[in-house]
């Protein structure tokens, strides 16, 4: 029977273990550089099979909330060198998570404070996060314009380009940030695309900025070093689609030929509860139908897991499990699971922004 602790070689990604740490949010990134401190968090969560790097903008644009990180500037590349450098030195194996928020953001956080992008120009009902007076604050994001048919090109290029840049800064490759009502999100939903281009409408157009940027990233670094993160049914900023099953078992079809690393599902609602009574979701049907279509690589689940539910998973559906939450507050998650526990909790206080409180300062345990 296969545990969370057995290898798994999956692309390029060779794994020492099944425990992925699932991107994070944290917002300790002033001038969207990675610092010091952001080297030292990471390296501290190396023995995870895999760390997925919380999401980073790939442009100015893409982003949508104060101090998370970019991966477009040379301050913002060299910053992550050491990031690589430090987790390569302690053993780890690290992704980064390429982002574009497209609607969730503020005008204060875009380029000549403009209007987010979006693909309709439908404001969504959720908050971002701007520091006001040296304090994280929590406000309501701005009205989106919708993206003009000719500059998509450009966005799929920004993507290409973000993950070049993300090997050149020592990544082991890329996860592309497909899920939670950000910009891919967008586009592949019916309540946040109303478009009547080749963009919107049919599944195969609203999936269509999802397969470009993937297959643009695949065929330039490779589909071994790629993954990429899906939420067919989160709540998470305010996204909804009509009929989400036919939806993604469309989008693993077509992502089969690319033979990514893995394909990362949020199972239910980000964060939140696993089962949605009004969102059903087959993900053993979505799965079966990515195999049916030759889709190889790892199948990774999220989503409220621990030791027991990740086992079971692993007996089941599931490759690869990743913990979000338990490796907020335990760098040492591996360690921890192994010996059946303990687990410190979380300071919700310090997610979003600070320093190293409640964040480099979660203690291994002992020996
Ligand atoms: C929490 C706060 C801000 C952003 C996501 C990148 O949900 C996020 C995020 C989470 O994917």
């Amino acid at each position: 029977m296969t545990t969370l602790f057995d290898p798994l070689q999956t692309g390029s990604l060779a794994l020492p273990n099944r425990i992925v740490m699932a991107p994070l949010t944290r917002n300790r990134a002033p001038g969207a550089i990675p610092t010091p401190l952001m080297a030292t968090y990471y390296a501290q969560r190396a023995t995870a099979g895999l760390l997925i790097t919380e999401a980073t903008a790939i442009t100015h644009q893409a982003q949508g909330y104060a101090d998370v990180p970019g991966l477009y500037g040379t301050e913002q590349l060299d910053g992550w060198k050491r990031v690589t450098k430090a987790v390569h030195d302690v053993g780890g194996r690290i992704v980064v998570q390429l982002w574009h928020v497209g609607r969730v953001s503020h005008t204060d956080l875009q380029p000549d404070f403009g209007k987010p992008v979006a693909p309709s120009a439908i404001r969504a009902n959720t908050k971002t996060v701007l520091i006001k007076d040296g304090v994280p604050t929590f406000v309501d994001t701005s009205e989106p314009r919708a993206l003009k048919a000719e500059e998509i090109p450009g966005i799929v290029q920004n993507y290409r380009h973000a993950a070049e840049n993300a090997i050149s800064a020592g990544f082991d490759g890329v996860e592309i940030h497909a899920a939670n009502g950000y910009l891919i999100d967008q586009f592949l939903k019916t309540g946040s695309n109303q478009r009547t281009d080749d963009y919107g409408g049919s599944i195969a157009n609203r999936a269509r900025l999802l397969l470009e940027v993937t297959r643009a990233i695949a065929e330039d670094i490779g589909g071994d070093r790629t993954g990429i993160r899906l939420s067919p049914v989160t709540p998470a900023n305010d996204v909804i689609d009509d009929d989400p099953q036919a939806l993604f078992e469309y989008v693993l079809r077509e992502l089969a030929p690319l033979k990514l690393a893995y394909v990362h599902v949020i199972e239910g609602a980000t964060g939140g509860p696993r089962e949605l009574p009004d969102r059903p979701f087959d993900y053993t049907a979505a799965k079966a139908a990515y195999r049916a279509a030759g889709g190889q690589g790892a199948w990774m689940v999220n989503n409220g897991y621990d030791l027991a539910l990740a086992n079971q998973a692993l007996s089941a559906d599931a490759d690869l499990v990743a913990f979000g939450k338990p490796y907020i507050a335990n760098p040492d998650l591996v360690a921890r699971l192994k010996a059946g526990g303990p687990f410190n909790a979380p300071d919700k206080s310090t997610f979003y922004g600070g320093g190293e409180k409640g964040y480099t300062d979660y203690p291994a345990l002992a020996g």
